[in-house]
């Protein structure tokens, strides 16, 4: 056989090799600029994720409660986009979560409430997690605080992903043990959670455990040594209970002050199907008015949700300051909302406006438009395909379930999807449309609201025939696929964040 095509001449050999050596230059000064200049227009934007707990539309840019006060992250919102009409995946820290890691709706995966296992789904566990996507991109991933539902976090997931995690792998949380109370239990220390009041007047917010993790991510930003481009979440758990905050937050709300949530009405529930009660439902309220503390436990939620975003104010000023601000995407989220009280219900939980409703801010540089709103059905589970999008980088195929919202981002009128759904447990859905909310359990009864006419859900129009059709039309938003409810865990122990109080008073 011939093989004297295949032979090279000496001389263009070493032309060829000349050549090659000038790609290989190019090649490194090429890899090796990026990252260190900021005009390369291929360089990744750096991710900055702030994650808040339990915290409903109670903020200035909402509207949901007029005794909020929420000044930094309606600043926030002035600077980007805010999305007025954004629901949870479901209306729990687990599922909720769960989904916005994964991209997964809960329908798909079986992850329904806080009690599902995380890792023994496998729809889940075999899923390119959001830290582990932006990790194999090239990602520097630092996180701190509650991202995940803490179960999830801290005995299952255990920091996968994250290439560091503050205080730990296995601790999302800093400790309560800096903080110190006046106050007596509100309730006795009935429930571990059912819990509220202010710190003892010395304990400063750098002591509470949000307060920690706030000033971890302020000296992320502001130390200069993050690796760029990085993913740097955030996670703040309060207004989650059990709701503790500095005094300074109660002062801003005299107690006498305090007015009960406009949209609670006695006999709401009586035209309410019996199945919403079959979903988790606490005695809490009712104790809570027996006890006379309905206008304390407002005043604590609103103080914490003030503290709250103070912090929030504190690290996104530390990413102005820093050299990342103009290439890093802002995104701001609320995992679910919370009724305290409307609906006889202190809790998450149902698929009831209050506690589907979620903050959601985008700040994208090169996407988003400052002060722009849009008030499309959108949904937390576009959280992950639009950082995708955001950050040029190709999603994991075939998983992802929610939108791109940099479509909405780039053009608030683009064409969009008329519904976003919530569910909370196995076929217990939300449908919400830019003016309708539907519910369906999964016994079959139904619910229906008016948002045109009827903002706290009052009137259920589900049985009234001239809504047949407009049911018909949100009926067809439903999943197709009903995953069963995978693996459950058991919960380690409930136990008391602050002692008994030692005398009976
Ligand atoms: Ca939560």
């Amino acid at each position: 056989m011939d093989f004297n095509h295949l032979l090279v001449p000496k001389a263009s050999m070493k032309q060829n090799m000349n050549l090659f050596l000038a790609v290989l230059l190019w090649y490194i000064v090429g890899t090796t600029s990026q990252g260190q200049d900021s005009d390369q227009p291929d360089e990744k934007p750096n991710v900055l994720f702030i994650a808040i707990d339990d915290l409903n539309d109670w903020t200035d840019m909402l509207k949901g409660n007029p005794q909020a006060k929420t000044p930094h992250m309606d600043k926030l919102a002035s600077k980007g986009m805010l999305f007025t009409n954004a629901h949870c995946a479901a209306p729990a820290c687990g599922p909720s979560r769960s989904a916005i890691m994964s991209g997964i709706r809960p329908s798909t995966s079986g992850n329904y409430i806080n009690k599902s296992s995380f890792i023994h789904n496998p729809i889940l566990n075999n899923s390119v997690l959001l830290p582990e996507f932006f990790q194999q991109n090239g990602y520097y991933v630092a996180g701190g605080g509650k991202l995940f539902h803490g179960y999830h976090f801290n005995e299952e997931v255990k920091g996968r992903g994250f290439d560091e995690y503050f205080p730990s792998k296995t601790q999302d949380l800093p400790s309560f043990e800096g903080l110190k109370f006046s106050s007596k239990l509100p309730l006795g220390g009935w429930a571990r959670q059912a819990d509220w009041g202010p710190c003892h007047p010395d304990v400063t917010v750098d002591y509470h455990p949000d307060g920690i993790t706030a000033n971890w991510a302020k000296k992320k930003l502001l130390g200069g040594e993050l690796q760029e481009p990085f993913f740097l979440g955030a996670g703040i758990f309060q207004p989650h209970l059990p709701n503790y905050a500095p005094q300074e937050y109660f002062d801003r709300f005299p107690l006498e002050e305090i007015e009960l949530p406009e949209g609670y009405r006695e006999d709401d529930l009586e035209d309410v199907p019996a199945a919403h009660s079959k979903m988790a439902h606490n005695p809490w309220l009712q104790r809570i008015r027996k006890t006379g503390q309905w206008k304390p436990a407002i005043q604590a939620y609103l103080a914490c949700t003030a503290m709250v975003d103070d912090l929030i104010g504190q690290i996104v000023r530390a990413l102005e300051k820093s050299k990342y601000t103009d290439n890093t995407i802002i995104v701001l989220w609320s995992d679910h909302g919370f009724q305290l009280g409307e609906k006889e219900r202190w809790a998450k939980y149902s698929l009831w406006e209050r506690a589907t409703r979620v903050n959601m801010i985008w700040v994208a540089p090169g996407a988003t438009t400052p002060g722009t709103t849009t008030a499309k059905p959108t949904n937390l589970l576009d959280i992950y395909p639009t950082l995708a999008s955001l950050a040029g980088l190709e999603p994991p195929e075939g998983q992802l379930e929610g939108k791109d919202l940099s479509v909405l981002m780039k053009n608030p009128n683009a064409s969009w999807d008329d519904t976003t759904v919530t569910t909370f447990g196995y076929k217990n859905y939300g449908v919400r449309s830019d003016r309708y909310r539907y519910i369906v359990y999964e016994d079959g009864t139904e619910e229906l609201y008016d948002h045109n006419k009827d903002r706290w859900e009052w009137k259920n129009l589900a049985e009234n025939p001239e809504y047949a059709e407009v049911k018909e039309e949100l009926r067809e938003e439903l999943p197709t696929h009903h995953e069963p409810p995978g693996i459950t865990y058991v919960p380690p122990k409930p136990k008391l964040l602050r002692p008994q109080p030692k005398s009976k008073e």
